[in-house]
């Protein structure tokens, strides 16, 4: 499977397609726009978010709501570009009394990519780099995850951190979902969420922005997807991309991550256990459900940290592409911390990759064919 997104922050709408679903799948627009309000919200956000109610509409690909095997087509209206016609039209003769954007942001692909596309307006750049581009994928994901579902798995994720405030965690994986899904900053540890809550008002207040780390995990994940034998066939390394991929995301771990390099091997790896009604398992779970790029059948647990919004209140040093005059910036609006929804996001990048890695195990042009397959896999796996 593959797919495009294409789509400006400002712009008509967002755009993506999706290629390779298998015919039959039956799809529900409620849980896409349920993925991509679950996107809109979490304590940070700025004023964009009281304009836009996302809605995806699909125009090609699904009839009465079974795919048909032809790229899904969807598209989502930016309600926003309704006041940016003036300097966002997509035809036309540009307005000559339209200001150029000549000041770049540090921290933002503004300077790097005005300079690489011969662009001499930074609206031409900050359009597409800005991370509204994320609804488009997170309508991705909430495709990936109705495939997902015929065959069990479930994907989920919560926060760890904000700032410097850390969620103290026990209990199951269930409770993590719930308690998470339930938290303004998608939190599972009520009193770390209050505090993190503080933060973002004091960064608010500061004009200063926040960044934090979230865990995504799979369950239902069944041993076999990914692959030893080729770099890019390893399903660790394409979560990674996939994470690395979202916008402000600097750091990726997987199952254990940076906190495995500092133990012994014997503290490490997850012993081998077996019983006939289970087949094999771990005993625990440091890899976070991958060994030599393969899943394993433990749950895929996975973590990003997304750097502070670059966009700020409080003004950094920069120089004027007119001129070079040094400048120091205001912004007029901006996110103060949109890590609880970037964790809606990584969801989303998770579980495309994990249902391309569906794909590309179980194949099948239709539906019945792929869960033919995947039910002859598990067979011949209960037999070993
Ligand atoms: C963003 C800046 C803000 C965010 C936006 C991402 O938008 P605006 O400049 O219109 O206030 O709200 O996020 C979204 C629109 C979204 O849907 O997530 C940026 O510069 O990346």
């Amino acid at each position: 499977m593959r797919y495009l997104t294409a789509g400006e922050s400002h712009g008509p709408s967002l755009t993506a397609i999706i290629e390779g679903l298998p015919a039959n799948l039956q799809l529900d627009m409620q849980q896409v726009n349920f993925e991509l309000s679950r996107r809109q919200q979490g304590y940070g956000r700025g004023g964009r978010m009281r304009i836009e109610t996302d809605r995806a509409q699909i125009t090609s690909g699904l009839r009465f709501g079974r795919a048909l095997g032809s790229p899904l087509a969807i598209s989502i209206e930016n309600r926003d570009f309704a006041n940016w016609q003036d300097r966002m039209s997509p035809e036309g003769e540009r307005p000559p009394e339209l200001a150029r954007v000549t000041r770049p942001r540090p921290g933002h692909a503004d300077l790097a990519a005005s300079l690489k596309y011969d662009l001499h307006d930074i609206r031409d750049v900050l359009e597409r780099a800005s991370a509204r581009e994320t609804a488009a994928r997170t309508a991705v994901g909430a495709v990936a995850r109705q495939l997902l579902g015929v065959f069990g798995v479930t994907v989920f994720s919560h926060v760890l951190s904000i700032g410097s405030v850390s969620a103290s965690l026990t209990g199951e994986l269930s409770q993590l979902r719930e308690a998470a899904g339930k938290s303004p900053v998608r939190c599972a540890d009520p009193a770390a969420a209050a505090e993190m809550m503080k933060a973002i008002d004091h960064a608010r207040e500061e004009g200063d922005s926040l960044g934090g780390v979230f865990e995504i995990i799979a369950t239902g994940v069944p041993a076999g997807l990914g692959s030893h034998v080729h770099w890019d066939r390893k399903l660790d390394g394409r979560l990674a991309a996939a994470l690395m991929s979202i916008q402000a995301i600097k750091g990726v771990e997987v199952g254990g991550g940076f906190a495995l390099a500092v133990l012994p091997g014997s503290l490490v790896h997850d012993e081998i256990s077996y019983e006939s009604e289970k087949g094999y398992f771990r005993l625990s779970n440091r890899a976070g459900g991958i060994e030599g790029g393969i899943t394993n059948g433990e749950p895929l647990v996975v973590r990003a940290a997304m750097k502070p919004i670059p966009t700020l209140y409080k003004p950094l040093q920069s120089i004027d592409m007119d001129g070079h005059a040094p400048f120091t910036a205001m912004v007029e609006r901006s996110d103060t911390c949109a890590v609880p929804a970037a964790s809606v996001v990584a969801e989303a990048v998770i579980a495309w990759e994990i249902a391309c890695s569906f794909r590309e195990k179980f194949g099948g042009d239709s539906l019945a064919e792929m869960q033919s397959n995947y039910n002859s896999y598990l067979k011949m796996m209960t037999d070993r």
